[in-house]
């Protein structure tokens, strides 16, 4: 396993590389250049440039991660071969930069979604993202998209960037027409597009699952259970097709058996990467994130980490949409303190099942 962390870049985020060097049993980065937009090539010189400076700090960079893709893709327009030849280029000029894995999602319009980024816990007064499908029967999207951007503490979210949305309206009139047989179908077309460049480079693809679990405002989704990620990793059959099993976003949802699918995806190689963190349920469609810590959530922690080592050992994972505590302000769920925090518990999970695995050998 390699422990890894996500950052968006100098002047992009509220955490230095220094302090990311310095929690213990740090390799490297899930990294991006979160100035580019989906659809637009990311130049070898801005790819070199970028792993260069995450080197000169002592970490490495293995794993890329937003590589969004372009709408048109998504929704089959006939512009879409030029977005799959500028991926194809971008997937070049990472792998030439020593990028192996390539986390993306397929999801329409929106990446995640919440109906509260800061929402106190009681019980400890810290804030952690919030989820409540109730409150979304009062809201349009262009209201969660207006909602999102005012609470991010001017920083950029993922997925959500300012231009795509700008075309929210017009995208989800065309989604109308667009149902899972037919995402399925332009999924197929964009994976049998890059996976051949993506084989001859080495470079593992993994599609980070919907979040939450779910389909929302009447959208397509394919990527919520372990159904859905049978049929996406069978649309290409070849080991560099892969997922990135995010087990908050799939474990919103408690029929998700996660462990399992960790198991089931891992002894078939098709695990990528990993986000690992805890979800607390509050309801039907109603959850709270959690600090990572098993008692704190509704997910089991060291089950996680086992089936992970167990059937996929050698994957990159990260701490993932930590809290904000300590009075930190920072990026909603990308803080530096809890996500510090949980890869230090992690570690130690991983520390326990390692030294136990061996005592039987
Ligand atoms: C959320 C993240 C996602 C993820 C993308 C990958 O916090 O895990 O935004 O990076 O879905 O494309």
């Amino acid at each position: 396993m390699k422990m890894t962390f996500r950052w968006y870049g100098e002047g992009r985020d509220s955490i230095s590389l220094k302090q990311i060097r310095q929690i213990p049993g740090m390799s490297g980065l899930m990294g991006v250049l979160d100035e580019k937009a989906a659809g637009e090539i990311w130049t070898y010189e801005e790819c070199k440039a970028y792993v260069d400076h995450v080197h000169a700090a002592g970490l490495e960079c293995e794993v890329i991660e937003s590589v969004n893709v372009h709408e048109d893709i998504k929704m089959g327009l006939p512009t879409r071969d030029l977005y799959i030849a500028n991926y194809c280029e971008t997937v070049r000029n990472l792998a030439k930069v020593g990028v192996k894995v390539i986390i993306y999602n397929f999801m329409p319009i929106l990446d995640w979604l919440r109906t509260d980024l800061a929402r106190e816990i009681p019980e400890d007064g810290s804030n952690s993202l919030y989820y409540d499908e109730a409150d979304m029967a009062n809201l349009s999207p262009m209201d969660i998209v207006r909602n999102t951007a005012n609470q991010c503490n001017g920083f950029s979210l993922p997925g959500w960037e300012p231009k795509r949305l700008a075309e929210l309206e017009k995208t989800l009139e065309i989604y109308k027409s667009i149902d899972v047989p037919k995402l399925l179908e332009n999924y197929k077309y964009f994976l049998e597009g890059i996976i051949p460049t993506c084989e001859e480079c080495g470079v593992v693809m993994a599609c980070h699952p919907d979040d939450p679990a779910w389909p929302i405002f009447g959208l397509p989704r394919l990527a919520h259970d372990q159904e859905g990620y049978d049929k996406i990793v069978k649309l290409v059959d070849s080991p560099s097709n892969t997922i990135c099993l995010c087990t908050g976003s799939l474990g919103s949802n408690p029929d998700n058996d996660i462990p399992a699918i960790i198991r089931h995806f891992g002894q078939m190689g098709r695990i990528g990467a990993m986000h690992v963190r805890n979800v607390k349920y509050l309801g039907y469609r109603k959850f709270r994130e959690a600090s990572h810590l098993s008692s704190d959530g509704d997910l089991d922690m060291y089950a996680i980490m086992k089936a992970i080592y167990e059937t996929c050992p050698n994957t990159y994972i990260r701490p993932d949409h930590g809290r904000m505590i300590w009075d930190e302000v920072g990026r909603p769920g990308y803080g530096l303190y809890d996500r510090a925090l949980g890869v230090t518990y992690l570690n130690g999970l991983w520390e326990a099942i390692d030294k136990e695995a061996k005592t039987k050998e």
